[in-house]
């Protein structure tokens, strides 16, 4: 694309941009609606619950293994409560649709209590899984209990057959522990300790376990008890105090890879940018031009949070970009100039008229973005 092409549009859509609305878009960066998650960034801690409400909110599912054991809110903690029945049992907290992001460093920690003091063993835990309705089958893990008359912190860390685990003692003193995991995104380490995030206040470190074993995939946090045939009454296992401190969170429920959209009118996008798209007329006889669009993103976002390895795709039709450019415009926001061949637009829209265009991208954190304008189709 040439410099003087870029100039061209860059004009004509600030001009545009400071008289007219284009589709009514507005910034709409994903967030929860439960005002204990926030975007990236803006606040800390970005996900917290204190329980005190005693009744699960929006941020958690609940997983049992049977009825044999339970997580109920009550007495403003989460508690675990089992029965004394064969097998290692486990009930707990699962997020519900926000999960973190491992391509970035995440810190989180709860505030656990174990006061039983048994042969055989139980547990209060927490952790993250890549697996959300199998969080047993995988996943990372530090919590305290009890086992062989042992009050203990344990770790654990499981993917699939494979198990690995250690321990060490925990004394006689407070039953209470504020228990840290963290993690070193860029090396692949999980910091899991009790005095707080880092190498430097790990108990333990699991090098090579998150995304070398489960690349790409969203970590689902869990909290939750376990027992090998122990009695747990109410109040013995509980988690207070979680708190995400930071990290990206985000909605694994959405595709992270654009899919083959057909329909432009529906707004398949999770940030929403304004879009200009030239020429706003094409000949379908006419000469063999390049699609031009202009995309700006909303405020907040940089240049490196757009995936330029993911495709920019304008549809309908699924064209990707044959050339593309990302920069920081005047405005401070994220600008994408891009050009497609009209090729497979011509080919998916066969009916002549005004017709919704959409270009679409992936941002670095998973999230798709997208802007869509009309053109006509002669
Ligand atoms: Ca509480």
């Amino acid at each position: 694309m040439t410099r003087n092409l870029i100039l061209f549009i860059v004009a004509t859509v600030a001009i545009g941009m400071a008289t007219a609305h284009l589709e009514g878009l507005q910034g709409a960066a994903w967030g929860q609606s439960a005002t204990t998650i926030r975007v990236a960034g803006e606040v800390r801690p970005l996900v917290q619950d204190n329980f005190d409400d005693n009744k699960k909110g929006n941020l958690w599912k609940v997983f049992a293994d049977n009825s044999n054991c339970q997580v109920q809110e009550a007495n403003k903690r989460l508690e675990y409560v089992s029965k004394a029945v064969e097998g290692n049992i486990f009930a707990g907290y699962v997020s519900d649709k926000w999960a973190i992001d491992p391509n970035h460093d995440f810190a989180m920690r709860v505030d656990l209590s174990y006061d039983l003091v048994t042969m055989n063993g139980g547990w209060f835990s927490f952790g993250v899984t890549p697996s959300p309705d199998q969080p047993r089958q995988r996943y990372v893990s530090v919590g305290i209990g009890c086992v062989s008359v042992f009050p203990s912190y344990w770790r654990e860390y499981k993917d699939g057959y494979e198990i690995r685990w250690d321990f060490a003692g925990r004394g006689s003193g407070s039953a209470l522990k504020t228990l840290y995991i963290s993690y070193d995104s860029e090396n692949d380490i999980v910091y899991l300790g009790d005095a707080g995030y880092g190498p430097d206040n790990a108990w333990q470190n699991l090098p090579g376990v998150i995304k070398s074993r489960w690349p790409r995939k969203p970590l689902y946090v869990f909290l939750g008890g376990n027992a090998e045939n122990v009695k747990i009454d109410a109040g013995h296992a509980f988690a207070d105090n979680f708190t995400v401190d930071s990290g990206v969170i985000v909605n694994p429920d959405s595709p992270t890879i654009p899919g083959p959209p057909t329909d432009p009118n529906v707004k398949p996008t999770e940030v929403t940018g304004q879009a200009m798209i030239l020429p706003s007329v094409i000949k379908r006889q006419g000469p063999v031009q390049p699609i031009s669009t202009f995309l700006s993103l909303p405020e907040g976002l940089l240049p490196i949070d757009v995936d330029e390895t993911q495709p920019l795709l304008l549809l309908p039709g699924g064209a990707e970009a044959t050339k593309r450019t990302t920069f920081l415009w005047l405005s401070g926001q994220v600008v994408i100039i891009a050009s497609f061949d009209r090729a497979k637009l011509l080919e998916t829209v066969t009916t002549n008229g005004e017709t919704t265009v959409q270009i679409m991208g992936t941002l670095t954190d998973g999230r798709r973005f997208g802007g869509t304008n009309r053109l006509r189709i002669e």
